[in-house]
């Protein structure tokens, strides 16, 4: 079929599998997203820089609102700042936990994850990687672009890079220390950019201890 188009477009054509395969595929690749796990307790094990550039690559095949790609992330990897986000990061902390930021509600929902104002873990892996959502774009004239879906496009492609960690055998939490403007501070980055998520990147400690929790049923998430 030969459609008319004003800008430039090429064939796609997806792999296709026999039925069966597909869910096998389907099957494989759920289980091992199930077996990821959001961890608190790391390896101070280093990590080649490769692999979590490979995370961000494949956090940037996301799909994006107008395709714009409206992420950053920043690779820390030297201890001095490591050192400086964990220091900001438990100032904050210390005042949801023993400063009474937190509603009693929210404390009592997260009460079976056991946190605690101690962020040490933030010191202990090799990196962090800390995703920015850029709220405009800014043209080299100083002038902004509007960028559409920005929540959503960042979301999808953090999801892309926790799973791509996971592939590698690498383990992240999605960190989001509140408020999180040091980190913004801290790295240096431009006023378009909003802190989104601090991932701790490294090898989970080799007695690291998650909560015992259950996801929902399918029947649950199906509407
Ligand atoms: N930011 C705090 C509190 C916290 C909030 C949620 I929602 C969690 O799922 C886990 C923790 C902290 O990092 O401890």
């Amino acid at each position: 079929m030969a459609r008319e188009h004003s800008h430039p477009f090429i064939p796609y054509r997806p792999t296709r599998y026999p039925e069966a395969e597909m869910a096998e595929r389907g099957r494989r690749f759920y289980e091992h997203l199930d077996r990821r796990r959001s961890v608190r307790f790391f390896s101070d094990e280093p990590v080649p820089r490769e692999c979590v550039d490979l995370a961000v690559m494949a956090a940037n095949t996301a799909p994006s609102g107008a395709h714009q790609q409206p992420w950053k992330f920043i690779v820390v990897g030297d201890p001095e700042t490591r050192k400086r986000i964990r220091e900001a990061a438990e100032i904050e902390e210390r005042q949801n936990y023993e400063g009474g930021r937190l509603t009693p509600e929210w404390r009592e929902a997260l009460a079976h994850l056991e946190t605690t104002s101690d962020k040490s873990y933030l010191e202990t892996v090799p990196w962090l990687v800390v995703c920015f959502a850029e709220k405009y774009g800014v043209r080299p004239d100083g002038s902004r672009v509007k960028h559409y879906y920005v929540n959503e496009s960042v979301g999808i492609a953090c999801g892309f890079f926790i799973a791509a960690l996971h592939e590698m055998g690498l383990s992240t939490l999605t960190h989001t220390p509140n408020p999180m403007a040091f980190l913004a501070e801290i790295c240096g980055r431009p006023a378009n950019e909003r802190p989104y998520i601090l991932f701790p990147v490294g090898y989970a400690a080799p007695d690291a201890e998650v909560p015992d929790l259950v996801r929902k049923p399918l029947s649950e998430v199906l509407g």
